[in-house]
């Protein structure tokens, strides 16, 4: 057993590890400063329920004193026996009620909310993105528009968007905690859902259904931009020629190699649909590599040579042949100039 000293210790040290616990998380990944409209119904259920624990502990430790206090056996008292009740119906009654009426309270409007974000009356009118969780990344299809993206997903604020998910291995889940709330992204079944974020700006995501090693390193990012942004956006990506050849002459050499070593079996440049790998053709506009790495020509040639230890587990990973140091240069040099916009994570405020 432990000592008083040890307890106070042990105390102190749970106290010091919730404190420094409640630190961790990034500003745009945390579900208490909501900038969307999902976001923001789950914050409001989350304040109600808060409210009415703290109101259930603050009565049942206003009882709990004051019948420690009062009902102490007292000096001189000690062989006294107090009288001896069973059953109380009025009291039986009454914690019974109260109990029911505050879980009436939480329900209500939890079970509206829940109705609210799963309505999609107006998905037809609004613009859809289809979405496809990989191990261990996210593909975005703008359906209509002929732009295929993924890590990125740009969307206008104040509007709408409906993403249309599913997985091409294992069931994935898609969470903006900033923006909105999760929602399984399942191989069969497409899942679907809303986001209206009310501010521009860089929103963290997480998959956060246990998929495989590289799990908690599928990070991907929403870039809310403002409308006008939006389309020159658009824009920008619809007119981007794959064939078109880089001034520079590394970068030049670097897109036969790209070609030579079999990276378009796997990822596209452009619109095409395939999209065993993510596609690339805003590579150099995105601020993460893979997702979680910062893109610096370094830590692509570490990529390129050697993605394993980056994202253990990953689908890239000995399907091409070894790249030598100046191969995987001029490759790097090739995709980091794959920057057709000037709408960027880095333009919006990230
Ligand atoms: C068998 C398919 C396949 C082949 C072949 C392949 N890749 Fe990949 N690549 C992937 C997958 C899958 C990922 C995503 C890995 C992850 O994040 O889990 C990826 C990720 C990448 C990324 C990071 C993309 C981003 O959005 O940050 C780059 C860059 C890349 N590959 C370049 C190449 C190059 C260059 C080659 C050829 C030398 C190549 N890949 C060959 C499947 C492939
Ligand atoms: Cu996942």
């Amino acid at each position: 057993m432990l000592g008083w000293m040890g307890k106070f210790r042990a105390l102190f040290l749970l106290g010091s590890l919730a404190l420094v616990l409640s630190g961790c998380g990034k500003e745009n990944l945390t579900a208490l400063v909501p900038k969307g409209y999902g976001a923001e119904s789950s914050m409001d259920l989350i304040i109600l329920t808060t409210v009415i624990m703290l109101f259930v502990f603050a009565v049942v430790m206003v009882i709990y004193v004051i019948t420690l206090i009062r009902f102490r056996k007292k000096k001189g008292q000690e062989d006294y026996i107090p009288k001896q009740v069973e059953g109380n119906q009025t009291l039986e009654t009454v914690w019974t009620v109260i109990p029911i009426l505050l879980l009436i309270i939480i329900a209500v409007p939890t079970v509206l909310a829940t109705f609210d974000l799963a309505d999609e009356t107006d998905a037809k009118d609004s613009i859809n993105i289809n979405v496809t969780g990989n191990q261990y990344w996210w593909h975005f299809d703008y359906a209509g528009e002929e732009i295929q993206t993924s890590q990125d997903l740009y969307i206008p604020v104040g509007e709408k968007v409906y993403l249309n998910m599913l997985s091409s291995d294992v069931i994935h889940s898609l969470w903006v905690p900033s923006l909105s709330g999760k929602m399984d992204v399942n191989p069969e079944n497409e899942n679907t859902m809303y986001i209206e974020a009310y501010e521009e700006g860089v929103y963290w995501g997480k998959c956060a259904e246990f998929c495989g090693p590289s799990h908690s390193l599928m990070d991907f990012k929403i870039v809310v931009v403002s409308p006008e942004e939006y389309e020159t956006w658009i824009a920008d990506m619809q007119n981007v020629d794959p064939e078109q050849e880089p001034q520079d002459t590394v970068a030049l050499e670097g897109q036969a190699l790209f070609e030579e070593n079999n990276c378009m079996a796997c990822h596209a440049i452009g619109s095409s649909p395939v999209a065993t790998g993510p596609n690339l053709t805003n590579f150099g506009d995105r601020s993460r590599l893979a997702g979680i790495k910062e893109l610096t020509k370094d830590n692509l040639v570490d990529w390129l040579q050697d993605p394993e230890t980056i994202k253990p587990g990953n689908k890239m990973t000995g399907k091409y042949p070894a790249l030598s140091d100046e191969d995987a240069d001029a490759i790097a040099e090739y995709l980091l100039q794959l920057q057709p916009s000037d709408i960027t994570p880095e333009s919006a405020g990230n």
